[in-house]
């Protein structure tokens, strides 16, 4: 490969490099109370216009009893589920957590793209940039948690993803 070529197809990937960076700076939503708190809380819509939706966030527990994430209501959605993300046969699939999701004393939970999440289905209107989404977080000792959602496309990366959502006819 002439010289010339090499370092043009360098600088593209240079000039490339900035698209695929993940911007990992906390925007959502943070809110604390009690010993919970919720940091970098954002929804968004992997399939935008459908029905369905995903809510991210971490969540400290700064107590000395472990809790659990049991539920969430929103009254956008017919029903809000805890979902995991598990490997079958090479492909990501999504799954229903039974039971909920362990919250250490001390600890945290992080419901991350490519991993634990809530979702939102049966969602009406359809998350939309710049919406807010109300979400009332259930924990079997802490109680109930209010929040506030924004819904942020921005953070929508990642094809194997969405396809991993694709299952979901809301
Ligand atoms: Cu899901």
């Amino acid at each position: 490969m002439p010289v010339l070529l090499r370092s043009a197809l360098a600088a593209l990937l240079l000039l490339a490099a900035p698209a695929w960076a993940h911007d990992d700076a906390a925007k959502g939503v943070s809110l604390q109370q009690g010993d919970i708190g919720i940091h970098d809380a954002y929804a968004l819509s992997p399939r935008p216009g459908a029905p369905t939706g995903s809510v991210f966030m971490m969540i400290h527990n700064h107590g000395s009893t472990p809790d659990r994430l049991v539920g969430a209501t929103s009254p956008l959605a017919e029903r809000v589920e805890i979902h995991t993300h598990m490997e079958e046969d090479g492909v990501m699939r999504m799954r229903a957590v039974e039971g909920g999701l362990e919250l250490p004393a001390g600890g945290m939970l992080l419901l991350a793209r490519g991993g634990e999440h809530l979702m939102f289905l049966g969602v009406t209107p359809p998350f939309a940039e710049g919406a807010t989404v109300p979400v009332t977080l259930l924990f079997e000792k802490a109680g109930e948690v209010a929040l506030e959602v924004p819904v942020d496309q921005s953070r929508l990366t990642g094809d194997a993803e969405a396809a991993g959502h694709e299952g979901h006819g809301g």
